[in-house]
Order: C-alpha cells, then sequence, then structure tokens
C-alpha cells in the first residue's frame, strides 16, 4: 500500500516537473547513454558495496552515506571479492586513461563504477548521488534506473578561492566550504592568505606576521588533508610584492626608503609595497616560501603580482631607483623581473611551480604585452575584465599557461543582480548573474590548437565584504554550480534552459545540507 501510494505522489510530480535520472547532473556528465532493462533494487538485506582497494573506502563511505540520506537503507561496504546477485562495485582499473575519467553502469543486477584512481571513482560516486537526488520516483522505491555513464573533464584545474586575509574564516567553515565544492567535482581550493588585512599563515622564523586570527601549520596541514581525501588541493596563495600592508606593519623594515618613517596599519591603505633593492626582503620571502612549501603538498605557489603600485613605491625609493640605474632600466615597472626572479628560483628549489595574476601593459583594454617578462614556467590567472582575449593570445606566444578566473564571468565578489550585495566596498562592480557566470566559454570559442595552454577555470570570492560563513555561501552557490559546469562540460553538454532546469533539485539539496543559497528568482519565466 505504501509503495503504490509513493507510486502516484511520484507520478504527481512527474507530471508537474519531467524528473529523470538527468535532472540533477551538475556538472553535466561528457558522455550518457540511456541502458534498457529492469532498475537495481537496492535491498538493505542483500546489497554490498565492493571495493576493489583498500584506498576506495572513502569513496565508498561516501556512497554508503548517500544511500542512507536519500534511501534510508544501510549497506555494507566489503573489501571481499564481490559475490552474490546485489552488488555495488567499485573498480580501480589503472589502465583506464585520464587522471579523472570515470565510468558507471547500472543495470537490473548492479552497479559498477570504474577508474584508474581514488579521484575519478570518487566523481563517480559523486554522480551516483545526483542520479539519486534528481530521480526522484525510483529513489523513493530505492530503485536505480539503468544508465551508462563514460565521463572525463574538459578541464583539469576546476577552482575556487577563498579570502580569509580580508575577513578571516574558521578552518570549519572551510571545510564545510570543501564538503559542497567536492560535490560538483571542484579540485582546487586556492587560499589567498595574506593581504594588506591580515597574515594569515603561520611562519614559525617570522612570528611577528600572524596577528590574532592566523591558521597555525598544524591547523592547516589537517585542513589539507581534509581536502585531498575529498579530492580538492588547497593551493597557497602568498600575494607579493603589493598587497603587502600586513607583513610591512609587523617588519616596517621591509619597505621602501620612503616608508621607512610612515606607521603602517594593518587594513588601513593598499598601496605600500615590499622594496625590490633590500637583501632582507628576499631573506624573509625565501624563509616564508620554503615554510609553504613543506605545509603544502600542491604542486603550485601562488605568489601573487597584482595590482602592484610601483609608482608610489618603487619610483620613489632611493633603493630601488639605484637597482633601476644599475640594470639599465627605463620603466620601474621591470623592477619586477629581478623581484620575481629570485621569487620564481625559490618556489623552483622547493620543487613547486609559481602562479602569478596576469598583468599586462595596461589594465584596461587595449594592452599589447605582458607588465615584465613572464618566465615560462610560470602559469598565469587572466582576472582583469575585459583583458582575457589578450592575455589568451599572449600566453599562448610566450608558452605560459593560464587559468581562466575571467572578472566578467568568474569574480563571486560581485553582485548577482542589480541592488543586491555586497553592501560596501561596491566600486561600481558590474553584475554577474547566474545566466552571464553560466556563459563563460575557458576557451573564449578559441580553436582546439589554440587552447592547449588553458588549465582551466577559478572562481574568486574575494572577502572585503564576506563577513560569515552564509555570506560565503550566498555569493558562491548558485553561480559556482554554473562554474562547476564550465570547467567540466565540453560546450556540445552545456545548455543553460538544461542547466536551470537541473538546478532546483541542486539549490534544494544545497539548503537541506545548510547552504545558504541565493535563489536566482530572476530565471524564471513568471509569464507562462
Ligand atoms: C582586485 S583580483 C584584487 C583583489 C580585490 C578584488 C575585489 C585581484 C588579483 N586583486 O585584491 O579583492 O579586486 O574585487
Amino acid at each position: 500500500m505504501k509503495n503504490y501510494l509513493s507510486l502516484i505522489v511520484c507520478l504527481l510530480t512527474l507530471t508537474a516537473t519531467a524528473q529523470d535520472n538527468r535532472s540533477a547532473l551538475i556538472p553535466m556528465p561528457n558522455n550518457i547513454n540511456e541502458v534498457k532493462g529492469k532498475p537495481f533494487n537496492i535491498d538493505a538485506k542483500k546489497t554490498t558495496i565492493y571495493i576493489s582497494h583498500k584506498e576506495l573506502l572513502f569513496a565508498a563511505t561516501t556512497l554508503q552515506q548517500s544511500l542512507k540520506e536519500r534511501m534510508q537503507v544501510n549497506i555494507p561496504i566489503s573489501e571481499l571479492t564481490p559475490r552474490g546477485t546485489s552488488t555495488i562495485r567499485l573498480q580501480m582499473e589503472p589502465e583506464m586513461t585520464g587522471k579523472e575519467h570515470y565510468s558507471i553502469w547500472v543495470d537490473g543486477k548492479g552497479v559498477t563504477i570504474r577508474g584508474a584512481n581514488c579521484a575519478a571513482i570518487y566523481y563517480g560516486v559523486m554522480t551516483m548521488d545526483q542520479l539519486f537526488l534528481g530521480d526522484g520516483c525510483s529513489t523513493e522505491q530505492k530503485k536505480i534506473t539503468p544508465i551508462a555513464i563514460d565521463d572525463t573533464p574538459r578541464f583539469a584545474y576546476r577552482a575556487l578561492m577563498l579570502d580569509p586575509a580580508r575577513n578571516f574564516l574558521s578552518v570549519e567553515d572551510i571545510k564545510f566550504y570543501i564538503d559542497q565544492m567536492a560535490h560538483y567535482k571542484y579540485n582546487v581550493l586556492q587560499l589567498h592568505l595574506t593581504d594588506d588585512q591580515g597574515w594569515r599563515i603561520e611562519i614559525k622564523k617570522h612570528p611577528k606576521l600572524t596577528g590574532k586570527k592566523f591558521y597555525t601549520q598544524q591547523q592547516l596541514k589537517e585542513l589539507i588533508g581534509y581536502a585531498a581525501e575529498r579530492h580538492v588541493e588547497i593551493v597557497p596563495e602568498i600575494d607579493i610584492p603589493g598587497h603587502t600592508v600586513a607583513i610591512l606593519a609587523a617588519y616596517p623594515e621591509l619597505g621602501c626608503t620612503h616608508t621607512d618613517t610612515i606607521e603602517m596599519v594593518v587594513g588601513k591603505s593598499v598601496e605600500f609595497m615590499l622594496c625590490a633593492n633590500n637583501k632582507k626582503v628576499y631573506s624573509v620571502l625565501k624563509d616564508i616560501i620554503d615554510e609553504v612549501a613543506l605545509i603544502f603538498p600542491s604542486k603550485y605557489i601562488h605568489l601573487g603580482g597584482d595590482e602592484a603600485a610601483v609608482e608610489k613605491n618603487w619610483t620613489k625609493c632611493s633603493r630601488c631607483r639605484a637597482l633601476m640605474a644599475q640594470m639599465g632600466y627605463t620603466k620601474t615597472s621591470q623592477l619586477m623581473i629581478p623581484f620575481f626572479a629570485k621569487m620564481i628560483d625559490f618556489v623552483r628549489k622547493d620543487n613547486k611551480q609559481p602562479i602569478l595574476w596576469c598583468e599586462l601593459d595596461n589594465i584596461y583594454p587595449p594592452a599589447n604585452d605582458y607588465l615584465f617578462p613572464y618566465p615560462k614556467d610560470v602559469t598565469l590567472v587572466s582576472w582583469r575584465g575585459g583583458l582575457t582575449p589578450t592575455c589568451l593570445e599572449i600566453t599562448a606566444q610566450h608558452g605560459n599557461n593560464i587559468i581562466m578566473a575571467p572578472g566578467e564571468y568568474a569574480y563571486l565578489d560581485y553582485p548577482q543582480l542589480e541592488g543586491d550585495l555586497p553592501e560596501f566596498n561596491n566600486w561600481g562592480m558590474p553584475v554577474t548573474t547566474l545566466e552571464k557566470c553560466y556563459q563563460l566559454d575557458p576557451a573564449y570559442s578559441k580553436a582546439e590548437s589554440e587552447q592547449t595552454h588553458i588549465q582551466g577555470i577559478m572562481g574568486t570570492l574575494w572577502g572585503e565584504a564576506i563577513k560569515d560563513i552564509n555570506r560565503l555561501m550566498y555569493m558562491t552557490y548558485p553561480r559556482a554550480l554554473a562554474l562547476a559546469e564550465a570547467g567540466w562540460t565540453q560546450m556540445q553538454n552545456r545548455n543553460f534552459e538544461s542547466f536551470k532546469e537541473r538546478l532546483y533539485p541542486n539549490l534544494m539539496n544545497l539548503i537541506k545540507q545548510g547552504v545558504s543559497v541565493r535563489v536566482p528568482f530572476e530565471i524564471v519565466n513568471r509569464e507562462k
């Protein structure tokens, strides 16, 4: 009787919303095929999740939790050879190509998720969870509709960025943020750890850097471990040589000669820079980079390099001017060459690769070249509104890799609608609607041959107005869902109308997890 009733409820819902097993898939998988036949019945007494390798235990536990939450069943996990008739298999197959490539096969007899490694299989589990979420009727009856998915991401680098330098975020809040982003197959979280308003990472050799609110190295290691289980890598950013009031307030002797007597107040000014010709600057930064490299296992260290007010600092500084004369430089910005040559050398010696925000010779279009010649092994992030097409071309010419965080699509600190938040620090930010975010093609319609240097995407949530986790989530979701699809899904599989429909179950689910999403009421056509 209960089943019969739920079937009626399901049929009614079906007519209203056309739910099926594809209706909650975000990002849309790149290859889905129908499989004919009966659904697979989950039977709490018979069904078992089998893992081919011990390392898959976390993915299996995640799937177990998903089944519990969506179908109210407790399914055991086993490391034994699969037997019986009701099996869910997580099968590591090293010969499968692609680091994040997974496949799912569901038929009347069972479920198999395959991948070359844990990350790939974890993404298969994430997709399974969305199959359950979308396929409300079947899920209600503890059934899984047959389907075949073979999915691999368009881009390898799919990042979000948080800025605890401006407003501190607790470790617990960052973990909660990681929980959500991992569901949408993001694999990088960049932490902007230093800025004018604060230095948030403990550096043992220079303890004065940190004030009251910071992360100890131990806390960071724990956070890195938490993220790694969910296949999210944390990339640290130490922003130099501008955005450095916090470090200069602690060690004023690292500033330029003309700032020797200026009182530095954390957060008060954004225009003071580290001196480009001071041995101590380089020795302190080496200590910092060495400690950062030891804490973070990531391949990359981000060194900022954005918005350096060179004229207000290096041009006025006698030491910097002396270095310019010695090097025969005609423009102050050329001092970035020896400054970053040293920094990048430190990074390389620590077996890491540098990332920098891409700065061109103009902050508005038209721009013609880099601000200074970036070494080839620097990965650049394109961010300034209007300059991404130029960044794409110049990075291709010079052989630098590029990550796409274009202001017009990927800035999560910008308002989602006119008149919406942020209520302060809004310097005339462009409105970045959900639809606008969705329109991002990370390759900017370039031919295949011209996009090989594009690593992926990053949604940046600058923190000036982010006072707490609820604001953080409000600015992130649902726009991060649109960016997730831009990073993962091939253009031919993307469609805003379809995305809008797939959004609703995900919004409901996020709310259920306690995520304060913004309701994107503007996407609903009220004149039906
Ligand atoms: C520019 S984006 C910055 C940040 C600010 C942001 C505000 C970038 C590399 N630098 O320091 O927080 O604008 O939108």
